[in-house]
Protein backbone atom coordinates (compact mmCIF):
# COMPACT_ATOMS: atom_id res chain seq x y z
CA UNK A 1 0.00 0.00 0.00
CA UNK A 2 0.88 3.57 -0.64
CA UNK A 3 0.39 6.80 1.54
CA UNK A 4 0.90 10.15 0.74
CA UNK A 5 2.66 12.27 3.69
CA UNK A 6 1.29 16.12 3.84
CA UNK A 7 3.57 17.41 5.77
CA UNK A 8 2.69 20.62 7.54
CA UNK A 9 1.29 22.35 4.31
CA UNK A 10 0.02 25.56 7.33
CA UNK A 11 -0.77 29.24 6.78
CA UNK A 12 2.17 30.07 9.26
CA UNK A 13 4.27 27.93 6.29
CA UNK A 14 2.83 29.84 3.67
CA UNK A 15 3.40 33.65 2.28
CA UNK A 16 2.22 35.75 4.36
CA UNK A 17 2.73 33.32 7.35
CA UNK A 18 5.08 33.79 10.23
CA UNK A 19 7.14 31.11 8.94
CA UNK A 20 7.11 31.54 5.23
CA UNK A 21 8.60 29.38 3.05
CA UNK A 22 9.22 31.03 -0.09
CA UNK A 23 6.49 30.26 -3.08
CA UNK A 24 5.23 27.63 -0.73
CA UNK A 25 2.08 27.72 -1.92
CA UNK A 26 3.29 26.75 -5.16
CA UNK A 27 2.68 23.16 -3.78
CA UNK A 28 -0.91 23.25 -2.99
CA UNK A 29 -2.16 22.82 -6.69
CA UNK A 30 0.03 19.45 -7.15
CA UNK A 31 -0.59 17.95 -3.67
CA UNK A 32 -4.47 18.24 -4.05
CA UNK A 33 -4.05 16.55 -7.80
CA UNK A 34 -2.03 13.92 -6.39
CA UNK A 35 -4.09 12.99 -3.48
CA UNK A 36 -6.17 10.50 -5.84
CA UNK A 37 -3.80 8.39 -6.85
CA UNK A 38 -2.91 6.78 -2.97
CA UNK A 39 -4.46 4.60 -0.65
CA UNK A 40 -4.03 6.40 2.27
CA UNK A 41 -3.53 9.80 2.74
CA UNK A 42 -2.32 11.70 6.16
CA UNK A 43 -1.15 15.12 7.16
CA UNK A 44 0.99 16.13 9.77
CA UNK A 45 0.57 19.37 11.98
CA UNK A 46 3.19 21.58 14.10
CA UNK A 47 1.51 22.70 16.76
CA UNK A 48 2.95 24.51 19.23
CA UNK A 49 2.27 25.36 23.43
CA UNK A 50 3.28 29.42 23.89
CA UNK A 51 6.65 29.78 24.93
CA UNK A 52 7.89 27.28 22.94
CA UNK A 53 11.51 26.65 23.43
CA UNK A 54 11.94 26.63 19.59
CA UNK A 55 11.13 30.30 19.25
CA UNK A 56 13.57 33.30 19.53
CA UNK A 57 11.41 34.82 21.64
CA UNK A 58 12.08 32.31 24.36
CA UNK A 59 15.63 33.20 24.80
CA UNK A 60 17.38 36.64 25.57
CA UNK A 61 19.66 37.98 23.27
CA UNK A 62 18.91 35.82 20.39
CA UNK A 63 17.27 36.26 17.36
CA UNK A 64 15.20 35.09 14.81
CA UNK A 65 17.92 32.41 12.91
CA UNK A 66 20.01 32.45 15.31
CA UNK A 67 21.04 28.90 16.72
CA UNK A 68 21.43 27.11 20.68
CA UNK A 69 21.61 23.72 22.32
CA UNK A 70 18.73 22.41 23.15
CA UNK A 71 18.18 19.21 25.26
CA UNK A 72 22.19 18.09 23.93
CA UNK A 73 20.99 19.08 19.87
CA UNK A 74 21.71 21.85 17.46
CA UNK A 75 18.56 24.05 17.63
CA UNK A 76 17.54 26.90 15.08
CA UNK A 77 15.73 29.29 16.66
CA UNK A 78 12.41 30.47 14.55
CA UNK A 79 9.71 33.19 14.74
CA UNK A 80 6.47 32.36 16.98
CA UNK A 81 4.66 30.05 15.04
CA UNK A 82 1.77 27.84 14.60
CA UNK A 83 0.77 27.96 17.71
CA UNK A 84 -2.33 26.00 18.97
CA UNK A 85 -5.93 27.39 17.64
CA UNK A 86 -4.58 30.28 15.82
CA UNK A 87 -4.67 30.77 12.34
CA UNK A 88 -1.33 30.41 11.49
CA UNK A 89 -1.46 26.58 12.59
CA UNK A 90 -4.29 25.86 10.52
CA UNK A 91 -4.07 23.82 7.27
CA UNK A 92 -4.13 26.24 3.93
CA UNK A 93 -7.89 26.85 2.92
CA UNK A 94 -6.31 26.08 -0.46
CA UNK A 95 -5.65 22.25 0.93
CA UNK A 96 -7.80 19.55 -0.09
CA UNK A 97 -8.84 17.96 3.49
CA UNK A 98 -11.58 15.66 2.46
CA UNK A 99 -9.57 12.66 2.00
CA UNK A 100 -7.23 12.98 4.90
CA UNK A 101 -8.02 10.45 6.87
CA UNK A 102 -5.83 11.11 10.03
CA UNK A 103 -4.02 13.97 11.33
CA UNK A 104 -0.54 14.17 13.31
CA UNK A 105 0.30 16.70 15.58
CA UNK A 106 4.08 17.64 16.82
CA UNK A 107 5.87 19.89 18.68
CA UNK A 108 3.36 19.78 21.18
CA UNK A 109 6.06 20.03 24.03
CA UNK A 110 6.84 23.20 25.29
CA UNK A 111 10.53 21.55 26.20
CA UNK A 112 11.48 19.52 22.54
CA UNK A 113 11.17 19.99 19.10
CA UNK A 114 9.59 18.27 16.23
CA UNK A 115 10.83 18.19 12.62
CA UNK A 116 9.77 14.82 11.30
CA UNK A 117 6.07 13.51 11.22
CA UNK A 118 7.09 10.08 13.43
CA UNK A 119 9.49 11.06 16.13
CA UNK A 120 10.79 14.08 17.77
CA UNK A 121 14.21 15.71 16.80
CA UNK A 122 16.07 13.59 19.93
CA UNK A 123 13.94 10.45 19.01
CA UNK A 124 12.08 10.32 22.92
CA UNK A 125 8.81 10.78 21.70
CA UNK A 126 7.36 8.99 18.99
CA UNK A 127 3.76 10.14 17.63
CA UNK A 128 2.46 6.40 16.40
CA UNK A 129 2.59 7.73 12.86
CA UNK A 130 4.93 4.39 11.90
CA UNK A 131 2.88 2.40 13.96
CA UNK A 132 -0.66 3.67 12.05
CA UNK A 133 0.97 3.29 8.59
CA UNK A 134 2.37 0.25 9.10
CA UNK A 135 -1.31 -1.03 10.70
CA UNK A 136 -2.38 -0.36 7.23
CA UNK A 137 0.00 -1.85 5.59
CA UNK A 138 1.50 0.43 4.27
CA UNK A 139 4.82 -0.52 2.70
CA UNK A 140 5.78 3.03 0.50
CA UNK A 141 5.43 6.46 1.73
CA UNK A 142 5.62 9.50 -0.25
CA UNK A 143 6.27 13.13 1.12
CA UNK A 144 5.13 17.02 0.27
CA UNK A 145 4.72 19.58 1.95
CA UNK A 146 7.21 22.30 4.12
CA UNK A 147 9.54 23.09 4.88
CA UNK A 148 11.62 20.81 2.55
CA UNK A 149 14.79 21.01 4.15
CA UNK A 150 13.57 20.95 7.59
CA UNK A 151 10.09 19.16 8.53
CA UNK A 152 10.14 16.76 5.28
CA UNK A 153 13.56 16.55 5.18
CA UNK A 154 13.46 14.84 8.75
CA UNK A 155 10.10 12.74 7.98
CA UNK A 156 11.97 11.07 5.04
CA UNK A 157 14.96 10.05 7.25
CA UNK A 158 12.65 8.72 9.82
CA UNK A 159 10.31 6.66 7.24
CA UNK A 160 13.82 4.64 5.89
CA UNK A 161 14.94 4.53 9.67
CA UNK A 162 11.19 2.61 10.01
CA UNK A 163 11.88 0.48 7.03
CA UNK A 164 9.15 2.36 4.70
CA UNK A 165 10.35 2.50 0.52
CA UNK A 166 10.27 6.69 0.80
CA UNK A 167 10.24 9.16 -2.50
CA UNK A 168 10.48 12.67 -2.06
CA UNK A 169 8.35 14.34 -4.56
CA UNK A 170 10.52 17.48 -5.01
CA UNK A 171 8.24 19.61 -7.07
CA UNK A 172 5.58 19.29 -4.48
CA UNK A 173 8.00 20.91 -1.47
CA UNK A 174 9.90 24.06 -1.22
CA UNK A 175 12.87 24.82 0.53
CA UNK A 176 13.49 27.71 3.52
CA UNK A 177 17.15 27.38 2.50
CA UNK A 178 18.81 25.87 -0.86
CA UNK A 179 21.79 24.86 0.31
CA UNK A 180 20.49 23.58 3.30
CA UNK A 181 17.97 21.15 0.88
CA UNK A 182 20.69 19.87 -1.14
CA UNK A 183 22.73 18.80 1.85
CA UNK A 184 19.79 16.73 3.16
CA UNK A 185 18.80 15.80 0.12
CA UNK A 186 22.08 14.23 -0.55
CA UNK A 187 21.23 12.32 3.26
CA UNK A 188 18.78 11.16 1.93
CA UNK A 189 19.60 9.31 -1.13
CA UNK A 190 22.64 8.18 0.79
CA UNK A 191 20.19 5.91 2.86
CA UNK A 192 17.85 5.05 -0.01
CA UNK A 193 15.36 7.36 -0.78
CA UNK A 194 14.31 8.46 -3.99
CA UNK A 195 13.38 11.84 -5.49
CA UNK A 196 10.81 12.22 -8.13
CA UNK A 197 8.65 14.69 -9.70
CA UNK A 198 4.71 14.32 -9.52
CA UNK A 199 4.51 14.18 -13.34
CA UNK A 200 5.56 10.21 -12.94
CA UNK A 201 2.18 10.16 -10.55
CA UNK A 202 0.12 12.12 -12.59
CA UNK A 203 -0.07 10.73 -16.12
C1 LIG B 1 9.16 23.53 10.40
C2 LIG B 1 10.68 24.94 11.35
C3 LIG B 1 10.01 24.91 12.55
C4 LIG B 1 8.71 22.79 9.19
C5 LIG B 1 8.47 23.47 11.60
O1 LIG B 1 7.51 22.45 9.09
O2 LIG B 1 9.56 22.56 8.30
N1 LIG B 1 10.26 24.27 10.30
N2 LIG B 1 8.91 24.16 12.67
ZN1 LIG C 1 7.73 24.36 14.42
Amino acid sequence: MKALLLIDIQNDFIPGGALAVPEGEAILPIVNALQPHFDVVVATQDWHPAHHKSFASQHTGKEVFDTTQLNGLEQVLWPDHCLQGTAGAEFSPQLEMNRVEAIFRKGTDPQIDSYSGFYDNGHLKSTALAEYLKGKDVTDVYLVGLAADFCVAFTALDALQEGFKTYFIEDATRAINAQGFEKAKAQIMAKGGQFIQSTRLLS
